[in-house]
């Protein structure tokens, strides 16, 4: 899986210390977990970069020939996912086409919120998102979005594709961005309180609740047993974001490049030194 930024959930099921997320978000860390362990990478913040990333990786999956064997066990597919916005960028494009030429088994996940902070999705498409497939010669597939069950049926259904060598797939699933892009976002600028208002009824997980009640799998105990699990969930976020370390900063000099050269370890040292001044520059 290669995420983009807001993929909180899947990184939860994926088994990402949830703690690990917010040390990006607070500047603590460049990366934050090990991709390999979680089999879910790092966080792209460079808009649409992720989808040539998983297209590179699901070349590698070709080549070695784990896709389309027919073992459950050994085929394989990448899932990316990636903003409105990002349909826009150069990147994506290009990963389009290298998905689409090779039959690479990808599956590219957008998540189509309607806003890239201020620009309306009209300003990035006549046509919906999911349509953009087709003129890459790929199928696109849109989903509600808010509903949780039809995004995980049309995924599971886009990677059986994939893993069995049927290539790619876009699947737009159509949702709303509720809140302000970021903290310092101020969204009364550019859009309408009511238009927000009537995505609030149309919340996903209200509805997946609606749905287990009307199935009578919502049980007492249930419900209680999820309660405990958040609350200790909230505890445990508080507590760990106010616990992450500072960063060192030998960091980037000692992980950009795999090997650090002559000149890296001169600039280490020195920004190393004039981090141990205090303000008045002494020692
Ligand atoms: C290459 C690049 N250009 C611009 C930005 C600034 N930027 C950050 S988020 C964002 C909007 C992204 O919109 P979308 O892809 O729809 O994702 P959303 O945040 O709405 O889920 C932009 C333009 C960036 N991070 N990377």
């Amino acid at each position: 899986m290669f995420p983009t930024y807001r993929e909180h959930a899947v990184a939860w099921c994926r088994g990402v210390n949830p703690v690990d997320l917010l040390g990006l978000f607070r500047g603590t860390t460049l990366g934050g977990w090990d991709p390999r362990e979680a089999n879910f990478f790092l966080y792209t913040l460079v808009i649409g970069a992720q989808t040539l990333h998983a297209v590179g990786y699901a070349m590698g999956i070709v080549r070695d020939g784990d896709v389309g064997t027919g073992d459950p066990d050994r085929d394989r597919a990448v899932l990316v996912f990636l903003g409105d916005g990002a349909l826009s960028e150069g990147e994506t494009n290009e990963a389009f086409i290298w998905a689409s030429t090779q039959d690479l088994p990808v599956v590219f996940f957008c998540q189509n919120n309607q806003w890239a902070i201020s620009a309306p999705f009209s300003t990035q498409s006549r046509v919906p998102a999911a349509r953009r497939a087709d003129g890459f010669g790929f199928p696109g597939v849109q989903v509600d979005g808010n509903d949780a069950e039809a995004c995980r049926n049309a995924t599971h259904d886009a990677l059986t594709i994939a893993r069995s060598g049927g290539g790619p797939t876009l699947i737009e699933a159509l949702t709303y961005r509720r809140n302000p892009h970021t903290t310092s976002d101020d969204d009364g600028r550019y859009r309408s309180m009511e238009e927000n208002d009537k995505w609030l009824a149309l919340d996903p997980i209200d509805r997946l609740r609606r749905r287990l009640v009307e199935a009578d799998d919502l049980h007492e105990d249930f419900e209680r047993e999820l309660q405990v699990e958040e609350q200790h969930l909230a505890e445990l976020l508080r507590s760990g974001c106010r616990q992450l370390a500072d960063p060192e900063v030998s960091g980037p000099f000692l992980h950009t490049y795999s090997e650090t050269t002559a000149e890296m370890r001169e600039q280490m040292v020195e920004i190393q030194e004039f981090t141990s001044l205090d303000p008045g520059g002494h020692r």
